[in-house]
């Protein structure tokens, strides 16, 4: 029997409110694991606490699957925190789930209605489509580019909101807030760039209507939250007693700093801890050079040493104190943050990382690097280099990358290069040795000037590549943990 209504479900396991008395409120836009153990979760322990009618209606952009998995159920899924201890609810905010692809119709009529007051994203950092430079949109993106010559069938995050707000200004309706949910810097000012921009392509005026009516705020987002297994769904159906096709796991650390500016309201987020404040910009950069940073550094290494998960790295002697290196580093490059002490900040990550309860792919963490590097290690660099900060961490961490890139496979099976510019990374390291491939990528459109002009950095990568071609990872990650 599968999970559709919540008298299936044991008492101490349900929503702590009836979700059906509450209203839609939200539209997410990237209905993935993250989001559900994330702002769905905490939507949920906000409703509990203050009510409110906040529910969430998921789209997904391409696949149908989540919505395959949600909208039979309701909705309804089990999220399981494993931690020390394995802790579980059934969580009830999402009202249902739609895929937008080759219909975006049904999402648009939803998204005009007054009811409607926030629309929040996690698409990842490849699918919006931006010229982050720029803060404005990439028009040579393909779903950008498909958006702008069909603006009101949209299958794009900028073309579906653009089409949406337009729709509301077109009717009198206040606009809803825009909620950006990735890793990215100052994530609202670059969506609001690159919304703005979008829109003047195809009416100023609307731009101009967006540019003054439209809040973005700026968020830091942060749940280590692998793919769902089978294992997720059959601990979930031992729990809850019946099956759960959208089961979710995740850590139990959980964290969200939201600049508070939404002109139609919010949820009662702070009552799930969500943290509000005006320096969110500084919280990204600190979690974007020490979290993620630190991950795709362990991620290309671990990987090609053989070690499947995050906590494997942990386990390995050397890399665990190559993920101290990193974190060491990247604090160095920071200025201080109001209310974190970096040093326990590293200790809790690092505690984070070697959760033996969670199975995070370096596989997984590898994916869309030329997507990753820039915001996670290229700007901690140029930083570094402003301070005299010795940057070996992140030499190592870029060598490893650009050896992924590489596709040697020396000292590992053939595996894929998942990446938005894979075509254009593999074009560029063919054929090359490891003085060509440096050379050739570190002209690529996405690495800084700054960083592409530091022939310091780039020569050590070159050397420390040479090797990481010839040798295998293991043995390079045991050289370098005793530099
Ligand atoms: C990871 C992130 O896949 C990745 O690149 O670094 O998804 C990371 O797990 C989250 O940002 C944690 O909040």
């Amino acid at each position: 029997m599968r999970l559709t209504n919540l008298g299936q479900v044991p008492v101490a396991l349900r929503p702590g409110y009836d979700p059906d008395a509450q209203g839609v409120g939200i539209v997410h836009i990237g209905l993935g694991a993250f989001h559900k153990a994330h702002q769905a979760a905490l939507t949920d322990t906000a409703m509990a606490a203050a009510g409110g009618d906040w529910r969430i209606v998921g789209l997904s952009l391409r696949s149908p699957k989540a919505a395959e998995e949600l909208a039979p159920q309701n909705g309804l899924f089990t999220l399981i925190e494993r931690g020390k201890d394995t802790r579980a609810r059934v969580i009830g905010s999402i009202a249902g789930a739609m895929c937008t692809a080759g219909d975006p119709g049904p999402a648009l009529d939803l998204m005009r209605q007054q009811s409607v007051r926030i629309v929040s994203i996690t698409v990842t950092e490849k699918a919006y489509g931006l010229d982050r430079a720029n803060r404005a949109c990439d028009p040579t993106h393909p779903a950008v580019a498909a958006d702008l010559a069909n603006p009101t069938a949209p299958q794009g995050v900028l073309g579906l909101i653009t089409r949406a707000l337009a729709l509301r200004r077109m009717a009198g309706t206040p606009p809803f807030t825009v909620l950006c949910c990735d890793n990215l810097p100052d994530n609202g000012h670059l969506l609001r760039g690159a919304v703005v921009d979008f829109a003047a392509r195809l009416d100023p005026d609307l731009a101009a209507w967006i540019g003054g009516n439209v809040a973005f705020p700026s968020t830091m987002v942060d749940r280590i939250t692998p793919a769902a297994t089978d294992r997720t769904r059959a601990d979930a159906a031992a729990l809850i007693g019946c099956d759960d096709h959208a089961a979710t796991e995740t850590e139990p650390f959980c964290q969200w700093v939201v600049e508070d500016h939404f002109p139609l309201g919010r949820p009662a987020w702070e009552t799930a801890g969500v943290i509000f404040s005006d320096a969110v910009a500084a919280f990204e950069t600190l979690k974007l050079r020490m979290l993620n940073g630190t991950h795709s550094m362990l991620a290309y290494a671990g990987f090609h040493a053989g070690l499947p998960f995050v906590r494997d790295v942990m386990a390995d002697a050397g890399l665990a104190r190559l993920v101290e290196r990193h974190l060491a580093t990247a604090a160095q490059t920071l200025p201080p943050v109001a209310g974190i002490d970096v040093t326990a900040y590293a200790a809790q990550l690092a505690e984070r990382f070697r959760n033996p309860a969670i199975a995070h792919q370096t596989f997984q963490i590898a994916m869309d690097g030329s997507e990753k590097m820039p915001q996670r290690i290229f700007s901690a660099l140029a930083d570094a280099r402003a301070r005299g900060v010795d940057v070996r961490a992140f030499v190592f961490a870029t060598a490893a990358w650009v050896r992924h890139v590489s596709g040697s496979t020396h000292d590992c099976a053939a595996y894929d290069l998942r990446d938005p510019r894979a075509e254009a990374l593999r074009a560029m390291v063919a054929g090359r040795d490891a003085d060509g491939m440096v050379a050739a990528l570190r002209g690529a459109d996405f690495i800084p000037a700054t960083v592409a002009g530091d022939d310091a950095f780039w020569s050590e990568v070159a050397l420390l590549l040479w090797d990481m071609l010839a040798r295998p990872m293991t043995d390079i990650i045991a050289a370098e943990a005793t530099r």
